[in-house]
């Protein structure tokens, strides 16, 4: 087992690692750039070593200012959390090349799983359903009109270098298709330096739903249920459950077993999440697959009652899985609490916190790096905390989440806590019937 593992992160995720690295007994230092000199990571890990001026590309985005850090602490392995470095193929090459075990994905799967066009045909080949579409990139408008006519109208045109929506175009109609060509080559090459674009049948009023999985160095793979996240706005999830009000035990099964496939195409390491589009018919589609732990990863814990990150450390320390799949055996929901302000289009809005109180009794679960008098800095993602409450069922989940946002004081800045309270008064959340199209229409 490790040693000593270095968080490359910050806020609540390098929180979070840093409470599973006490309780395996394992030394942990933290990074941490001049904004977040008086964070909870830094206060509560056994060292912590400054690693440049407030802006991410010269701290938590600095390669060699970390591996400094790591070579001066004599850590021996990395923890990346999510978001930074952690699905970056040259930071995981350069953790193997310094000896240092990178906590995450081999560079290959970085690489095969981050170009889409590229994870899309490894998937088909693996025998995992995939949206129809472009066989590959696209190379002109030409092309795209000719795809089109075989795949059928409305089509979208994704980025290969994409995800989270960038560079992505829908297309109703032939005549949209050189303004929807033009725009997304340009969009995709300014936001990632690639303008590779493929096309795919545009899938109307899917849900999001993703699928756990962990393989270890052995080839063993898993699969540890779903999780719901249709619920989001501008591709920032809000909102996320499970299991999904959507699921049904056969469909599991059938989107568990495809996940388990795609894990084992890529003989992939530690732990990891494949999402799926599913459409009304119950027919589910591969969309990404994500080499890192996820901010959504503690429903699935409080579900089969199990520590994702203590998992990921094993895996990576060479330790074998089962092979079982693990089934919910309660019902998890989490609120992303930002310091936002849903009545202004969830502006940001950070800021000193003057007043701190946080929920909690039975079934309710706060991560978050926070305290009275702590400054959210404006460098970085707006979260606070994420909001976690569990129990038997949807219902009872849905009436302590409410109890919880209830006691929930958060004083000095706007948060999403009035968001939130409003989403579990409405009907259609409640009947659990909603879409990725949800958001588009709520009403403050
Ligand atoms: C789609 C789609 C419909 N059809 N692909 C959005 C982010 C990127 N990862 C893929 N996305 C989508 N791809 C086809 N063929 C609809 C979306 C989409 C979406 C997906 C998941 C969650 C929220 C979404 C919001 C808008 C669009």
């Amino acid at each position: 087992m490790f040693k000593k593992i270095l968080i490359a992160n910050r806020g609540e995720i390098a929180m979070r690692i840093i409470r599973t690295c006490k309780e395996m007994g394992i030394k942990t230092v933290a990074v941490y750039s001049t904004a977040d000199k008086d964070s909870l990571p830094v206060r509560f890990a056994d060292e912590a070593v400054c690693i440049g001026p407030p802006t991410s590309s010269k701290s938590y985005l600095s390669i060699p200012n970390i591996i400094a850090a790591a070579e001066i602490t004599n850590a021996d392995a990395i923890h990346p959390g999510y978001g930074f470095l952690s699905e970056n193929e040259k930071f995981s090459k350069v953790c193997q090349e310094h000896g240092i075990k990178f906590i995450g994905a081999l560079p290959e799967q970085i690489a095969g799983m981050g170009d889409k066009a590229t994870a899309k045909a490894t998937m088909i080949k693996a025998g995992v359903p995939c949206i129809p579409g472009s066989k590959g990139l696209i190379k002109d408008v030409k092309e795209a009109l000719s795809n089109a006519e075989l795949v059928k109208y409305p089509v979208i045109l994704k980025a290969t270098a994409g995800g989270g929506g960038k560079g992505m175009r829908i297309v109703w109609k032939a005549d949209e298709m050189q303004a929807a060509w033009d725009s997304a080559r340009q969009e995709a090459s300014a936001a990632f330096g690639n303008d590779g674009i493929y096309m795919e049948k545009f899938i109307q009023e899917p849900r999001h739903i993703e699928i756990q999985i962990a393989g270890d160095q052995y080839g063993n793979a898993c699969h540890m249920s779903e999780r719901d996240c249709s619920i989001q706005r501008r591709h920032q999830k809000l909102v996320e459950e499970t299991p999904s009000p959507f699921m049904t035990d056969e469909l599991r099964d059938r989107m568990g077993t495809a996940a388990i496939k795609a894990a084992k195409a890529v003989k992939y390491e530690g732990v990891g999440t494949v999402e799926f589009l599913v459409d009304k018919n119950r027919d589910f589609y591969f969309m990404e697959m994500n080499t890192r732990i996820q901010v959504e990863h503690t429903i699935t814990e409080e579900v089969i009652n199990f520590d994702l990150i203590k998992e990921q450390i094993k895996i990576a320390a060479g330790e074998k899985i089962s092979g079982k799949n693990y089934l919910p055996l309660m019902h998890a929901i989490q609120c992303r609490i930002n310091a936002e302000d849903p009545l202004n289009e969830f502006r940001p809005s950070p800021g000193k916190i003057l007043q701190y109180h946080s929920p909690g009794g039975h079934g309710v679960r706060i991560d978050t790096h926070v305290y009275a008098g702590y400054s959210i800095p404006p460098h970085y993602d707006s979260m606070i905390s994420k909001l976690i409450v569990v129990a038997q069922t949807r219902e009872e989940a849905i009436l302590k989440m409410k109890r919880a946002l209830d006691e929930y004081i958060i004083e000095g800045v706007k948060t999403t806590i009035p968001f939130h309270q409003k989403l579990m008064e409405n009907p259609e959340f409640n009947s659990g019937n909603f879409t990725t199209k949800f958001m588009d229409s709520f009403e403050m």
